[in-house]
C-alpha cells in the first residue's frame, strides 16, 4: 500500500532504546501520598493494609511480567528490577515504564477493596515513575541497599515521632524539636526508656520493606517444580543476602 503523505510524522518519534547489558530498574512512587494517606485515614506511621496492598499490586505486576527479576517496596514506592538481558519491548524506555506504571496504578485501584474493606477510595491515586540503568552488579546491589537503608532511617524517625505524639502527648512541633539533631541510638533510647518499646521488635515489614523474589519450589500436589513469587523481609545491607541470592546475577549475555 502506498504511504500517505502524512507518514513522515513518524520520524519525529525518538529512539529511546535502553543501553544493552545493564540493569533496568523501574521505580514508582505515589504522588502526594502525604495527603492521600491522610485522606484515607492510613494508620501512623505504618498502615499494614496499605503496605499489603502495595505488595499485592507489585506481586500481580511481577506475575504479568516474567522479565522482572525482583521487586522492592516500602512506604508509597516500589522498585522493579528487570533481567539484565531482557529484550522486552526491545528495551524501549517509554514502553517499559508506562506499561509497568499503568498496570501498577490500575491494580492499586482494582485491589483497593480487598485490603481497605471499610475505607472508600475517594479519588484515583497517581504514581510517578522513572527508569534508572545500573551498569554493574555492585551498582544494583548498592541501589537496593540504598532503598532499604531509606526504610530504616524513615521508619525509626516516624516510629519515634508518632510515639511521642500519640503516646507522649507532644504536639507534632514539640516532637519534631525533640528529635532534631538526634542519631539512631537516641531514638532507640527514647522509645525504650520512655515508652518501653524495643525498636528491634517492630514488624519486619515496617523496618525493612518487602523484597519480592522468584523462587523454584516443589509443589507436592502437582508433583513438580514450580516458580513462585515470594515475599521476604531480609536484610539486604548484609552481604550474606547477596550470597544466598547470587543466582540473580547469572543472567549473562
Ligand atoms: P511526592 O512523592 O513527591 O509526590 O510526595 P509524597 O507526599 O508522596 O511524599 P513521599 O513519597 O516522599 O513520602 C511518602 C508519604 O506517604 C509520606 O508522607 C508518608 C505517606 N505514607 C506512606 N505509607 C504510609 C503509611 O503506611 N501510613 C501513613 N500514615 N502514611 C504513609
Ligand atoms: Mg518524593
Ligand atoms: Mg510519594
Ligand atoms: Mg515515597
Ligand atoms: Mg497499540
Amino acid at each position: 500500500m502506498a504511504k500517505s503523505s502524512f507518514e513522515y510524522v513518524k520520524n519525529f518519534e525518538l529512539d529511546d532504546t535502553l543501553l544493552p547489558n545493564s540493569w533496568i530498574v523501574v521505580r514508582l512512587d505515589g504522588k502526594c501520598f502525604h495527603k492521600f494517606s491522610d485522606d484515607h485515614k492510613f494508620a501512623k506511621p505504618n498502615d499494614i493494609r496499605a503496605l499489603r496492598l502495595m505488595n499485592y499490586v507489585a506481586f500481580s505486576v511481577m506475575k504479568d511480567f516474567n522479565e522482572i527479576l525482583m521487586g522492592f517496596g516500602q512506604s508509597d514506592e516500589y522498585s522493579f528490577v528487570f533481567k539484565k538481558q531482557t529484550t522486552l519491548y526491545k528495551r524501549r524506555a517509554a514502553k517499559l515504564l508506562t506499561v509497568i506504571n499503568s498496570k501498577f496504578s490500575s491494580s492499586y485501584v482494582y485491589y483497593w477493596r480487598k485490603f481497605f474493606a471499610d475505607e472508600k477510595l475517594r479519588y484515583p491515586p497517581t504514581f510517578d515513575g522513572r527508569i534508572v540503568l545500573y551498569p554493574s552488579d555492585q551498582n544494583l546491589i548498592d541501589y537496593m541497599k540504598w532503598r532499604q537503608a531509606d526504610v530504616h532511617i524513615n521508619n525509626l524517625y516516624n516510629t519515634t515521632f508518632w510515639t511521642l505524639v500519640l503516646q507522649g502527648n507532644l504536639t507534632p512541633n514539640q516532637a519534631e524539636k525533640k528529635l532534631s539533631g538526634t542519631v539512631s541510638a537516641d531514638k532507640n533510647e527514647i522509645l525504650f526508656k520512655d515508652f518501653n518499646i524495643n525498636y528491634n521488635n517492630e514488624p519486619e515489614i515496617s523496618k525493612r520493606g518487602t523484597i519480592l523474589l522468584r523462587k523454584t519450589v516443589n509443589s507436592e500436589s502437582l508433583n513438580k517444580n514450580i516458580t513462585a513469587i515470594v515475599d521476604v523481609h531480609d536484610d539486604m545491607l548484609k552481604d550474606n543476602f547477596w550470597k544466598v541470592h547470587s543466582s540473580l546475577f547469572l543472567d549473562r549475555p
